[in-house]
């Protein structure tokens, strides 16, 4: 059973960085000199996965890749917050589609699944495109059809939620939506649409506009875990079902290495949630990764992410969660007033929830 305790945190990283020494020192001092691997850190408080993936970890003979799995899954069978599995966040046409990603630190192989339809378990997908082919990436109808020559069933993925969702929306003449420069105006009608006729010289500005709509705090939920074990092998993964009434067929950042996720054996690993549109533009799990790299902490690392993403998308709302081979831990934040992740390791003897307070 996963007892849940949220100890909130500064955000100032010094103070953050001090606490986690504090709380190694202690360690030290209260049990042995031991280290706090293996560890498993997730986006959000979904500590039902943190557990599974801790279960697993610490099982005989799985690995960090075994965990990252189990964990994702258990997200993706919960239905997590409804924007993780089957049967949340529709599409234009109703329709909910699965996108994620698995990234093993050992071979620094990747396989992630966009947009995938009818198929549930899109993390074990995902996996299956690692192991069984040499690509990176499947997407929509053919990872489906991919999925199902390995075995995996073909499911419908609407649920009453998802059905209730897309008619609320198209009640709301389709708002909000994703659509810019564009006609019948997308910010009042319903499309089809045709692209507007606008005079180059505004041409410019309005490729400018990132003002990215539906994106709130319990619309940006991505599963996004680390998982290293007792030997220092990191894995990393991600699942989502994206975004609320996205234009069918997009792909967000969850399964695009080095934005929703991404390891360095030699390093740790990093992941991602949040508006990832603008994200996937950023790499920030990858930034994150190559920052602690350099030997900064994994506070000071996801905080350069955020940074970055910030000097040309000010409103960004999203957040990246870190943690180094040796078991240290942060994750920084924008656009929201905090973000929670979960940890479990020798140094957090239950599931806990971790909150970060936004920059
Ligand atoms: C995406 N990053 O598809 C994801 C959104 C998210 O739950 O975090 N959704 O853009």
């Amino acid at each position: 059973m996963s007892v849940k305790i949220t100890i909130n945190l500064s955000h100032d990283c010094k103070m953050a960085d001090n606490y986690f020494r504090f709380v190694f020192v202690l360690s030290l001092f209260a049990v042995y000199l031991s280290s706090p691997l293996p560890v498993v850190v997730n986006t959000w408080p979904f500590t039902n996965a943190t557990l599974a993936a801790w279960n697993t970890i610490t099982s005989t003979n799985k690995t960090a890749v075994d965990a990252v799995e189990a964990g994702c899954s258990e997200c993706e069978s919960q239905r997590c917050d409804g924007t993780v599995g089957w049967g949340g966040d529709p599409d234009e046409n109703g329709e909910t589609t699965l996108d994620a990603m698995i990234m093993d630190g050992i071979t620094h192989d990747v396989g992630s699944v966009g947009a995938i339809r009818r198929i549930k378990s899109a993390i074990s997908v995902a996996r299956a495109v690692m192991e069984r082919t040499t690509h990176t990436l499947l997407v929509g109808d053919q990872a489906t059809a991919f999925a199902k020559q390995l075995g995996f069933k073909e499911e419908d993925l609407h649920s009453d939620e998802s059905i209730n969702l897309y008619k609320q929306w198209k009640q709301k003449n389709c708002q909000p939506n994703y659509w810019k420069n564009v006609l019948p105006d997308p910010k009042t009608s319903c499309g089809p649409y045709k692209p507007t006729p606008f005079p180059p010289e505004i041409q410019h500005e309005k490729l400018l506009d990132c003002s990215y709509k539906g994106i709130g705090e319990d619309n940006h939920d991505t599963i996004g875990m680390i998982v290293v074990d007792s030997k220092g092998n990191v894995a990393g993964g991600t699942s989502t079902n994206g975004l609320n009434h996205k234009v069918p067929g997009r792909v967000g950042d969850s399964p695009v290495a080095g934005a929703g996720s991404y390891v360095d054996n030699d390093v740790g690993g990093a992941a991602a949630t949040g508006d990832g549109d603008v994200m996937m533009r950023f790499l920030p799990s990858f930034h994150a990764v190559m920052m602690m790299k350099t030997g900064v902490s994994p506070c000071i690392a996801t905080s350069e992410a955020i940074r970055s993403i910030l000097r040309f998308y000010p409103d960004f709302v999203g957040a990246v969660v870190a943690v180094n081979k040796k078991g240290e831990h942060g994750a920084a934040c924008h656009g929201i007033p905090k973000f929670p992740y979960s940890i479990r390791s020798t140094d957090y003897s239950e599931v806990t929830v971790l909150d970060v307070p936004c920059m």
